[in-house]
């Protein structure tokens, strides 16, 4: 019987034991990660409290609990590697160098937002940094990552740059596989051996429906079987797990032998999105997950194994907390954009 028919009866069981590969990472690469994740958690806990107050309008979805995943994979690319994320978007752009005083003002719909405050919380988005948006429409991003891809191929073999392939990966959910487009375009990406990471990063719920119940076939890594391209799995809850499967995806896609599929086993710590008051999943199974916190996990095993001192641990906290209270002065001082330039970005000048 698939493992994944159970998960909501015995959360944990299957999933690997964390944190027993690390011996080999530098103490300044784990810190590295601690303060990316910590800057997610941290913003995404500020939207909270500023949606709350009714700063922000229509729907907010936060990252809390999956941001072992956005670092684990988006801190080996390099800048000019694109990103391809979902409504879930801010931490993904946040991770690949966006900086939280641009998203929060998008997110305040101010015209210093990284979308001119035009796009909200779900369009985030920068060309500087190849970060392709902030989609919400689920499944849309992925022909748009195939496109990206597609770009860096084509430059490559029609204008014969001698410069690397740039790699694009693309995020999203496991409700979101059940949709055509994902199987349109894994299909397409081997085709066509496009340099793009299909990461679905499988938080077992898809608003109030639980994965087991709305998926034929629920191991969503094996799905690449069918059409050619490696697919992993990997616990979503452990950075560095994450970190290793990235590394191996990301090399496959430079070097311009192919897609890879990673399925990140994952888990939502709020609800859908902040309009939701999250009545569906079992006490036990949010407890469950909560006790295999990435962030916490991290910091436990850097402070037992003496990688870093209390007192550096906590300065990279304090600058966090710092950098999120700078980015919400600036969003609200900003101004808002004018009425009379409403359609001003529609077109292209
Ligand atoms: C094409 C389309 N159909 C339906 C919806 C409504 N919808 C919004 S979120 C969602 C669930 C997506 O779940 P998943 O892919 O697991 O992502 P998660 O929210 O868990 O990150 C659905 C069906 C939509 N946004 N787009
Ligand atoms: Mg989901």
């Amino acid at each position: 019987m698939c493992k994944k028919k159970n998960i909501t009866s015995t959360p944990l069981t299957f999933l690997s034991k964390t944190f027993d590969n690390k011996n080999s990472i530098a103490a300044d690469i784990l810190l590295s990660l601690y303060e990316d994740m910590l800057l997610g958690r941290n913003f995404e806990d500020m939207c909270a409290q500023m949606y709350y107050r009714g700063k922000m309008f229509g729907f907010v979805h936060l990252y809390n609990g999956q941001e072992a995943v956005s670092t684990g994979v988006i801190k080996l690319l390099r800048h000019e590697d694109y990103v391809c994320s979902t409504y879930r978007d801010h931490v993904h752009a946040i991770s690949k160098g966006v900086h939280p005083k641009y998203v929060m003002s998008e997110l305040f719909g101010k015209e210093t937002g990284c979308s001119k405050g035009r796009g909200g919380s779900m369009h985030i988005f920068s060309r500087e940094h190849n970060f392709l948006g902030g989609f919400a429409f689920i499944g849309e991003g992925i022909p748009v990552a195939l496109g990206a891809a597609f770009q860096s191929v084509y430059r490559k073999q029609i204008f014969h740059t001698s410069v690397d392939l740039n790699v694009t990966v693309c995020f999203f959910g496991d409700g979101t596989t059940n949709n055509g487009q994902f199987f349109e375009c894994l299909n397409m990406s081997v085709l066509w051996k496009l340099p793009v990471i299909f990461v679905v990063e499988n938080n077992q719920w898809a608003i109030g429906m639980a994965h087991h119940r709305s998926t034929s076939s629920p191991e969503i890594y094996e799905k690449a079987k069918v059409f050619g391209l490696p697919g992993v799995e990997v616990d979503g809850m452990d950075v560095l797990a994450v970190r290793k499967v990235a590394e191996v995806a990301i090399s496959r896609a430079r070097s311009g032998a192919g897609p890879t599929l990673i399925e990140a086993l994952t888990y939502r710590f709020r609800g859908h999105s902040l309009a939701d008051p999250d009545e569906l999943r079992s006490r036990k199974e949010k407890d469950a997950w909560l006790m295999r916190d990435p962030i916490k996990n991290l910091k436990n095993y850097i402070v037992q194994n003496s990688l870093a001192n209390l007192d550096d641990l906590n300065n990279i906290e304090i600058n966090v907390k710092k950098d999120i209270e700078d980015a919400v002065s600036f969003a609200l001082s900003s101004p808002e954009p004018d009425v009379q330039e409403l359609k001003k970005y529609l077109l292209t000048e």
